[in-house]
């Protein structure tokens, strides 16, 4: 397997262990797989703050979860972040 297909494959993995069976994430969910993955710290108010601002950015159609299309946007701003 080619390691984009890899990669593709543990992207559904991770979003799908943290989703829960429903294929979306909640604001709860969300922050487990922020400060799990990303090692962001939860349970300050600065965090809070920025996770609240974080999930209204995330959830572009508005629904009250960041479904998988809405994730992959993340993931591949954080890809072109961290670059390299
Ligand atoms: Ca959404």
């Amino acid at each position: 397997m080619s390691d984009l297909i890899t990669a593709m494959g543990l992207l559904h993995k991770v979003f799908d262990e943290h989703a829960k069976g429903d294929g979306k994430l909640n604001k709860q969910e969300l922050t487990k797989l922020l400060t799990t993955e990303f090692g962001l710290k939860a349970g300050d108010k600065d965090t809070n703050e920025t996770m609240d601002k974080v999930f209204k950015g995330l959830d572009a159609d508005e629904s009250g979860f960041v479904e998988f299309a809405e994730y992959v946007t993340f993931v591949a701003a954080m890809a072109l972040l961290l670059g390299k």
